[in-house]
């Protein structure tokens, strides 16, 4: 671009003085109002212009008035300076880290300072949905319904703790997992237990939290920054967790007539469950034998004579969890006979009862990762499937269990 002279600038303020408007001015000097206007500029910053009218694009910063030693005014100091730009705007991908002020002796703001961060993993989730359900197009109506089931009954398949993704080596820990022993072992007990289920006209997926072992690439607990030992790109593994559960439902849906899935966030998943949740509620969205349940922290859900909760358990104890479902279900609770809350968190199975609520912890089918084969948590593995009468609460349960690690090398069952 040409340099412009002051000779040119101070062309352009005498037009621009003499004519009032820049439109005017510009016809008047014969030039197009786009190159006057940069004449015009420059003529400002080199201060050939007044400051009245102040100049589009500039504002006044300040006037100073100079009197003599007699207080007669002696002239107007204007100090004219580029105007702010237009409003900050979040570059995409980016959140809200903090602000900053640079504040005067009496505490006002004189200037901010916005500082963005990347928005982190949770941007490539829509990229994670597009590749899941291309995988997947067309499957959700290919199963077909069950011919005989049981209208009195529901089956539960209550899920605890796989802890997908997450990497544990023998040499330290006494047993290999990774996401691809996850999946295999998982599989597997679900179609034994399906198969060995009763043909019951409903079932409930109970996924209790922490299905991922990692909520993102950051690879630490979210809450406590915990390091994880993690298998593979969290990416890779969002993506397995999502068609597995895909599977696992599609085994329901061979022998039940209506499926229901609940995902709650555990400690370790608590964004990575709401976008397994996401994925499988548009995914199945046209199938009418699938529902999926809002990733809540508890879940409640009454049949027939029985009343249950479902929590990961790492945010209450179970007695406060009991009495929350009395309080939450108030109608239910006085309406039920059988009240049963399920949690997961622990990795082992416990039970207890509080007033008459049945308060069950659930064992996981993952192995111990380092820090807890360190801190020598030895309970066993196991998934089981539980069938709730409508009138007589629970009648039956079937209990796969995984072999400890310390009895598998040769695979025999001991005499
Ligand atoms: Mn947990």
């Amino acid at each position: 671009m040409a340099t412009i002279t002051d000779e040119m600038a101070r062309r352009a303020a005498s037009f621009y003085k003499a004519h009032g408007t820049e439109r005017k001015a510009a016809n008047a000097a014969g030039m197009p109002k786009t190159t006057f206007h940069s004449h015009l500029r420059r003529a400002a910053e080199r201060g050939m212009l007044d400051f009245d009218p102040v100049l589009p694009g500039y504002e006044i910063k300040r006037t100073t008035t100079k009197r003599d030693a007699a207080g007669n005014k002696e002239g107007d100091w204007i100090t004219q300076h580029k105007a702010s730009g237009a409003a900050f705007e979040m570059p995409p991908g980016q959140i809200l880290k903090g602000v900053s002020a640079y504040v005067d002796g009496e505490g006002l703001v004189r200037q901010k300072w916005i500082k963005t961060k990347a928005e982190g993993a949770v941007t490539d989730l829509v990229k994670v949905f597009g590749d899941v359900f291309a995988n997947y197009r067309g499957r959700s109506q290919l199963v077909p319904p069950p011919r005989r089931v049981d209208r009195d009954l529901l089956s539960v398949y209550p899920i605890a703790d796989p802890h997908l993704g997450m990497l544990s080596w023998k040499p330290q820990t006494g047993a290999d997992y990774d996401l691809k022993i996850a999946i295999e072992r998982l599989l597997d007990c679900a179609s034994t237990l399906v198969s060995r289920a009763d043909r019951s006209r409903e079932s409930l997926i109970v996924n209790l939290g922490d299905w991922y072992h990692a909520n993102d690439q950051r690879n630490v607990t979210p809450r406590s920054g915990h390091q994880l030992d993690v298998d593979g790109r969290w990416y890779k593994v969002l993506q397995a967790g999502v068609k597995t559960m895909m599977r696992i439902i599609d085994l329901n849906l061979a022998k039940h007539q209506f499926v229901e899935v609940v995902n709650i966030p555990g400690n370790h998943d608590p964004e990575a469950a709401c976008a397994q949740a996401l994925a499988l509620s548009t995914f199945y969205a046209n199938n009418k034998r699938v529902k999926i349940a809002f990733p809540s922290d508890i879940y409640y859900r009454r049949f027939g004579n029985t009343l249950l909760g479902a929590a990961h358990g790492d945010k209450a104890p179970p007695a406060r969890l009991a009495m929350a479902m009395a309080v939450d279900e108030r109608k239910a609770w006085g309406e039920t006979a059988y009240h049963w809350f399920m949690f997961g968190h622990i990795h082992k199975d416990t039970a207890n009862t509080i007033g008459d609520v049945r308060v069950e912890s659930f064992s996981t089918i993952a192995d111990k990762d380092n820090h807890a084969s360190g801190g020598a948590w030895r309970s066993a593995q196991a998934l089981s499937v539980i069938t709730l009468h409508k009138r007589d609460g629970e009648t039956y349960r079937y209990r796969q269990n995984i072999l400890p690690p310390s009895m598998r090398k040769s695979g025999k069952v001991p005499a």
